[in-house]
């Protein structure tokens, strides 16, 4: 920590107002988005003793709807489950071959499926981000893979400190395995693990941030369900630790960050009096723009998500409001490989109509294959006889986000094509194990005869590349006190599921940036 000459940090502790950010307002740190980037630095700097507003475009989700409940299930959404969309856009678009999406109002909901040219990108929306939607899987990657992932960290540091503090901060857990092997909502992880071995492939358990006794409670039927009642991207009524359970509520405990839900940051741009001029769009819950605030900030910290960074990074340096950004901003962007598929099985080895939505496991083929397969549910709560997969893949395609001028939009230029390797490492894993069961994939999953998933990540990585955009810390170039802080700074891949490494990578950056900067 630097001495008492603290630029822009708060003389005592009076607790602050609620919130939101008013108009005109001066602050020493605005963090953009409230993932886990934003969190880790809002906490942070928090504890350290600098006053943080967190300014997130979509809801606080603390309230019930009229059902009584914060977040709606998969197999009925509404409204709260797309972000201003007036027709659900569902990852599977189809069952039995037809098409399952749906009228919703429009409204500011908490999964964006954000189409570009070759891919949509799912993202949460709200004050916890990603972390509100996402299935908690809380992989730390093998250490042998992590020169790959971020060749400029030291391994040595991540491992010993910052992936620890990220795994204990974030409530990460393992199923008890002696429970895997009775619950009924783990039969259809159970036939993945059957088959995965038949074809000599290790099945590993993965970590989740869901609680395990509450999931043990759910299959007993003494507690509400929330994974064994499909929730799961539109969020989790009970069991998951999102961060609204972790990090947010030592946030709070601070009394130092305010939170601005529904406020979207439009424009950075240097202040004549230093700091940078930050204006602010405040949303109704149709997406329209009701306010437009300005404010000064010592320091801004980028943590709007890897799309959501790049976004305002390339629209800023392209329109003059941030030009001195360097070439590196936009590039390298990567979609964690993913891609999905269904296997149709055997007879003999139903899947289970009860299927928790909460993936405890995987088919490591990374080192050999290049995928990494979390056997995934599909809670439709009948049999259905499928096995069901998210694959994480060493695809090396990157894209690149470019402002264009006549639509005044960002575009990324990915092709669907570009998922072709990713594909191919899948089918590592898959083709043997349907050789060895004599079984063959579902094409009913995303379209009429269409096999795989390769329109959409789950997994945005990259776009302000660490030691490329930024220095080596997350400090961007350019310019003194802007910081990218979120899934930006990893250049595509993780090897396995993101938020971990996302998590732990802001912790390192943000005790240095305390620590030298303020
Ligand atoms: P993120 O969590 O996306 O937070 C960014 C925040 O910034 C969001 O709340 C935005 O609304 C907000 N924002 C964006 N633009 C603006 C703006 N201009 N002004 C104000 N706010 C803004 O970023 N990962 C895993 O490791 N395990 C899983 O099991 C897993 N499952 C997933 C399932 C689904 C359906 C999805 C969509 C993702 C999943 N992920 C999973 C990915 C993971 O959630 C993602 O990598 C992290 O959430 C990214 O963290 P960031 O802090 O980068």
């Amino acid at each position: 920590m630097a001495g008492a000459a603290l630029a822009g940090r708060a003389a005592g502790a009076t607790p602050r107002a609620a919130g939101p950010i008013s108009d005109g307002a001066r602050v020493p740190a605005l963090v953009i988005g409230s993932g886990y980037g934003g969190q880790v630095t809002a906490l942070r700097l928090a504890q350290a003793g600098v006053d943080v507003q967190l300014v997130e475009m979509g809801m606080a989700w603390d309230t019930p709807g009229s059902d009584g409940k914060i977040f709606a299930n998969t197999t009925t959404p509404d409204q709260r489950s797309f972000w201003l969309r007036t027709r659900t856009k569902q990852p599977l678009s189809n069952f039995l071959g037809f098409p399952i999406d749906k009228d919703i109002p429009k409204y500011t909901g908490i999964l964006d499926a954000e189409e570009f040219g070759g891919i949509i990108v799912y993202q949460g929306r709200g004050v916890g981000g990603g972390s509100l939607v996402n299935g908690g899987m809380a992989v730390t990657p093998k250490r042998e893979n992590f020169g790959a992932i971020l060749p400029t960290v030291d391994a040595n540091e991540m491992y010993n400190t910052y992936y620890p503090r990220a795994n204990a901060a974030l409530g990460v857990g393992l199923i008890d395995p002696a429970w895997f092997d009775s619950a009924e909502c783990y039969q259809y992880a159970r036939v993945g693990r059957k088959q995965a071995q038949r074809s000599g492939f290790p099945f590993v358990f993965v970590p989740d941030v869901y609680d395990w006794n509450y999931m043990k409670q759910e299959q007993a039927n003494t507690v509400p369900r929330s994974a064994l009642a499909g929730e799961i991207l539109y969020g989790n009524n009970y069991g998951k630790k999102s961060l609204q359970k972790t990090y947010l509520p030592q946030i709070q405990a601070t009394g130092r960050v305010t939170i601005s839900p529904l406020h979207r940051v439009a424009k950075v741009t240097p202040a004549s009096g230093g700091g940078y001029t930050v204006t602010i769009e405040q949303l109704n819950t149709t997406g329209d723009v009701t306010v437009t605030k300005v404010v000064t900030a010592a320091k801004v910290f980028f943590a709007a998500g890897s799309v959501g960074t790049s976004k305002l990074l390339v629209k800023l340096k392209a329109t003059g409001a941030l030009p001195n950004l360097n070439g590196e901003v936009g590039k390298n962007w990567g979609d964690n490989g993913n891609v999905m598929v269904g296997r149709a099985n055997q007879i003999w080895d139903p899947t289970g109509s009860l299927q928790s939505s909460i993936p405890c496991g995987g088919i490591d083929n990374w080192a050999a294959g290049g995928a990494f397969a979390e056997v995934a549910p599909l809670p439709t709560g009948i049999e259905t006889w499928a096995s069901f997969y998210l694959s994480i893949t060493k695809n090396p395609n990157r894209a690149q986000f470019s402002w264009n001028a006549a639509t005044q939009e960002v575009d990324l230029n990915w092709q669907t094509a570009w998922k072709q390797p990713g594909i191919d490492m899948a089918k590592s894993i898959f083709d043997k194990i349907n050789a060895k069961e004599g079984t063959i994939y579902r094409t009913d999953l995303f379209g009429i005869y269409k096999i795989w998933g390769d329109h959409l990540t789950y997994h945005p990585l990259g776009g302000a590349v660490l030691n490329k955009a930024t220095d080596n810390y997350g400090r961007l170039a350019g310019y003194q006190g802007l910081y990218a802080i979120d899934g930006s700074l990893i250049p595509g891949n993780t090897s396995v599921n993101p938020f971990v490494t996302i998590t732990a990578l802001a912790e390192r950056n943000i005790e240095k940036i305390i620590a030298t900067d303020f």
